[in-house]
């Protein structure tokens, strides 16, 4: 019997150094292509208090006083850190044929270059813990401590850091509203999911703050706070950006990171680089917290009443923000 495993054993540990062979000949490419500069300390502390602030405002669901007060303090933030904000005002018709109110918050760094790049997270928090595994639940609120002010505190942290040292391409950080008021659980499906989600991001793709607005690529992060997270490739992002994903994941695993960013292809996932991708044709990968053993396929708390400050832990905001400004800091 052991005879028959052994060469079995070795087959599957040779593998298994040949991937990491892989991996680390990747990372060391990686590493060898980048000028050598230094790269600011992101502080997960400072994320973490933007996130408590955030749900210190309680839901910040479209049209509610939350929201409102929320978007004002946003906006407040970012043009303390960013030396042009623009903020774009409408309203946007939701699946249920709502009009909502919406603002996305733009903080621009070297606003004219074309050498640039945008990095995103939606701001708004979901009307409904419709996933919630308690029936009683699936009404209420969610506090979105991750699914939502995970990402945007990580930004504000990364504008932050840019207030501090200029970075030498220039940077747009796009706040999105209204991404997560997609149709409950429990409504049979009509229309395209596509256009129900995402709608702020999907507003700016039609009608970018600038005419002709480009950058060479956008950075979308959404639930990058929860404990021991893991980002696997999601499949939009391989297919619109796979240079991008590769390089990214590279960074992350040069810096230590590779125990967050896996080397594994998720499911695609209508979220807000989608449009960019293709109304805007700015290749756009997204960061997000997919599980393949959670039963939606995300992050476990998603879309519950338990995505609260409780999960979140400043470790995969060091990850995340350590991440991203090394890419920043690292592009010429
Ligand atoms: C869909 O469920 C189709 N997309 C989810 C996008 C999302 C919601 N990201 C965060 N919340
Ligand atoms: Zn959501």
């Amino acid at each position: 019997m052991k005879k028959i495993f052994i060469p079995l054993v070795l087959f599957l540990l040779m593998t298994a150094c040949n991937q990491q062979g892989t991996r680390q000949n990747a990372n060391q490419e990686a590493a060898k292509q980048k000028p050598r500069v230094a790269v600011p300390e992101f502080n997960a502390d400072s994320a973490y208090e933007f996130i408590k602030t955030q749900l210190g405002f309680g839901p910040r669901i479209p049209d509610s006083r939350g929201h409102e007060q929320c978007g004002d303090w946003l906006h407040g933030k970012l043009s303390s850190y960013a030396p042009e904000v623009t903020v774009q005002k409408g309203k946007v018709t939701a699946f249920n044929g709502h009009l909502l109110s919406f603002r996305n918050f733009i903080g621009s760094w070297k606003p004219e270059t074309p050498n640039r790049i945008l990095l995103c997270a939606h701001w708004d928090s979901r009307p409904w813990a419709d996933h919630d595994p308690d029936p009683k639940n699936r009404k209420k609120p969610v506090d979105a401590a991750n699914d939502g002010a995970s990402g945007v505190a990580v930004l504000l942290e990364t504008a932050r850091q840019l207030s501090l040292k200029a970075p030498a391409i220039g940077i747009d950080i796009m706040l999105f509203d209204v991404e997560d008021y997609g149709p409950p659980q429990d409504l049979p499906v009509t229309g395209n999911q596509d256009e129900q989600w995402g709608l702020g991001s999907r507003y700016w793709s039609e009608n970018p703050h600038r005419s002709n607005y480009t950058a060479r690529y956008g950075i979308l992060l959404d639930m990058v706070g929860a404990a021991n997270a893991t980002f696997l490739m999601e499949g939009f992002s391989l297919q619109y950006a796979g240079d991008i994903v590769k390089s990214v994941w590279a960074t992350a695993g040069r810096i230590g990171y590779s125990a967050f960013f896996l080397y594994e292809q998720g499911g695609y996932i209508t979220d807000d680089h989608l449009p960019i991708n293709q109304i805007r044709n700015i290749p756009t990968l997204d960061i997000v917290h997919l599980d393949k053993n959670s039963s939606t396929g995300f992050y476990p708390g998603w879309h519950t009443t338990h995505d609260n400050l409780e999960v979140i832990d400043r470790h995969t905001l060091k990850a995340v923000g350590q991440t991203l400004l090394t890419v920043i800091y690292e592009e010429q």
